[in-house]
């Protein structure tokens, strides 16, 4: 052989030895460097390969039926880990389907990034009618945090980095990732795609507020007669359990806890106020919302919830602009819960003064006074059930059960489950947050299930379930810890409306005594129909000492709801009234 001959052959040799990568593998590797270890997703063009190879690479990948809900398992992934859940969709109608899911987790500051695939650049910009055509960027982009399109193999470690720290930093929040069809089967060599890879580093840092902020914030508080906490999902996000509850207990301020914020110390606490809600707002005169924000959940911060009485508030927020959004707060702490209450420990470690005892037995009085009131409703054992009825059975199985992670979604059904079911641990109460958005609950219960192996207990309403129902499918294929109680009033709010003309069903009304735990039965769950509250303990005991899906259909009265729950008000009135 001739030299020349036997150089040419040498790169052959080396060409087929080089070892290539590719985009679907430097996605994978990129979410495995950083941590992702579950993906939540419908599969589909372009992205069917990724998830399937996914799954070969060890990540654990979780197909749903609908985006939307494996969006919502990806938002709730993000709250409860404080790391980005992922989405994975199909381009246009499937990134359409999970970015509602994508700007509810925007709306209540959980980290998650959707990641969907798209159709070919070239066509869609020219608008030339590709598959599932549609400028996916531009439509998430009011809807999230930030959003980012990957065209080059190369680029996907940055990609995947600055998605992850932009979802996790500062509030945390959606971010979408736009990746192209044409992107995962780009190759480069592997070395380099290695390379290329970027692990994010303290994705989101401390961040400390000045010593003159603090003593700001604490000269304030010592100032107070009337002193209250408020307890938002900020703080049951930001993981700081012991500090907040020692902040607490070492002042004796009584506290409040926002819905997710329940358990973050017990219910049962002698300092919460929950059962106490309206005297507490209306004659505090010094509040200090953690991780809490005064919108419409705490009508703004003014108004006759919060009574005539001057009123000062301080606020522990990440997100500076969350400062004056509806009233004056005179002493703001930016930062991050964890260090900012470390903080604050340390200035109240010696010498602070409890507050004064009027305050302490005023409120100690009002819950006395309330919770009597409740457990006498508790107690009642009508048939049908009522809502109070039903929910002191679920009360008792929480007693029992502390780590059992409850999901809850619907109007009454909501309102009076959260009111009455007393929570004990942090991060266990999951529900329709900012929004009051139907559809959160088989999203919420697999996301929770999955990612703490804790039993789930979905409390939801008929309708709400509606939302999200088929994926009682999806929790019996994966055999999750998941029991679903339907309390069935036939209808949204009441069972009972009528249409005026006759023609047809009234509009909040559903088909009369469904049996929702037939469709877990028809996917080999267990179906109970329960109509006492006896049963209804004796099935949800059942079914979650089984560790199997579950679902029970628990007949409440058609007459027990009122409307909207506890917001009625909030619905706008017609002032004229047709013959
Ligand atoms: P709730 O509905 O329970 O009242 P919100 O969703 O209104 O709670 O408020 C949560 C707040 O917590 C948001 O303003 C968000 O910026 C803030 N937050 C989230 N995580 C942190 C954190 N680690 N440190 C400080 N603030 C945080
Ligand atoms: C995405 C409006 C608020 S509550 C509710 C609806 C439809 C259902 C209430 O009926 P349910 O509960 O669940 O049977 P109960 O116990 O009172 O009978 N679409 C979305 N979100 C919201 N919030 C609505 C509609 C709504
Ligand atoms: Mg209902």
């Amino acid at each position: 052989m001739s030299a020349v001959a036997q150089v040419i052959d040498v790169n052959a040799a080396a060409e087929t030895e080089q070892e290539l990568t590719d985009g679907f593998h430097l996605v994978i590797d990129a979410l495995k460097l950083n941590g992702i270890e579950t993906i939540y997703g419908v599969p589909g063009i372009p992205i069917t390969d990724l998830g399937r190879m996914a799954q070969a690479e060890g990540i654990r990948v979780i197909s749903f039926r609908h985006e939307q809900n494996a969006g919502n398992a990806a938002a709730i992934a993000g709250f409860l880990t404080k790391k980005p859940g992922i989405c994975l969709t199909v381009s246009a109608p499937g990134f359409l389907n999970g970015l509602t899911a994508l700007a509810n987790a925007t709306t209540n500051c959980f980290p998650m990034i959707l990641i969907s695939g798209s159709s070919e650049r070239e066509i869609v910009d020219l608008q030339q009618g590709d598959y599932e055509e549609m400028d996916q960027l531009a439509i998430a982009k009011p809807l999230c945090k930030a959003a980012f399109r990957v065209l080059h193999a190369a680029d996907i470690g940055i990609g995947v980095a600055r998605a992850i720290r932009a979802a996790v930093s500062g509030r945390p929040g959606g971010v979408y990732l736009d990746l192209p069809a044409k992107l995962f089967s780009q190759v480069m060599d592997a070395d380099a795609g290695a390379k290329s890879l970027v692990k994010v580093i303290d994705a989101a840092p401390e961040q400390i507020p000045s010593k003159a902020a603090l003593d700001r914030a604490l000269d304030v508080l010592k100032s107070a007669k009337k002193p209250l906490i408020i307890l938002g999902k900020g703080a049951a996000y930001a993981q700081a359990d012991e500090e907040i509850r020692s902040f607490i207990e070492t002042t004796g301020i009584p506290f409040l806890p926002m819905s997710m914020a329940k358990g973050l110390l017990p219910d049962t606490h002698p300092q919460s106020a929950g059962a106490a809600r309206s005297t507490v707002l209306k004659d505090s005169d010094v509040v200090l919302l953690i991780g809490a924000r005064l919108n419409w959940l705490l009508s703004h911060g003014k108004g006759k919830t919060w009574g005539d009485a001057p009123k000062k508030f301080i606020q522990i927020d990440i997100e500076p602009k969350e400062m004056d959004s509806n009233v004056e707060i005179v002493a703001p702490l930016v930062g991050d819960i964890g260090s900012v209450v470390a903080a604050l420990n340390a200035g109240v470690s010696s010498g602070w003064q409890a507050p004064p005892a009027s305050w302490i037995n005023e409120i100690k009085a009002r819950k006395e006074v309330n919770i009597g009131k409740m457990s006498q409703r508790l107690l009642k054992n009508s048939t049908p059930m009522d809502f109070h009825s039903a929910l002191g059975a679920l009360k008792q199985v929480i007693k029992e059960r502390p780590d059992a992670i409850l999901v809850n979604e619907g109007a009454n059904t909501l309102d009076l489950a959260r009111g009455v079911i007393d929570m004990y641990e942090p991060r266990k109460r999951l529900d329709v947050g900012t929004w009051g958005v139907m559809g959160i609950g088989m999203g919420y219960a697999i996301g929770a299930a999955v990612e703490t192996g804790k039993p789930v207990l979905a409390v939801e309403g008929d309708s709400a379930f509606g939302f999200s129902g088929m994926e009682v499918e999806t929790i019996c294929r994966y055999e999750l810890p998941v029991t679903i109680v339907i309390f069935n009033n036939n209808g949204i709010y009441r069972g009972l409306d009528t249409d005026p003309t006759g023609r047809d069903p009234g509009t909040t009304v559903f088909v009369k005594d469904s049996r929702y735990d037939k469709m877990m039965e028809a996917f080999g769950g267990a179906g109970y129909h329960v109509t006492t509250p006896d049963e209804l303990k004796k099935a949800v005991d059942e079914a979650m000492n089984s560790g199997k899906p579950a679902l029970i259909n628990a007949v409440i009265d058609p007459a027990a709801g009122s409307e909207s729950g506890n917001i009625g008000s909030l619905n706008p009135q017609s002032i004229v009234k047709k013959k």
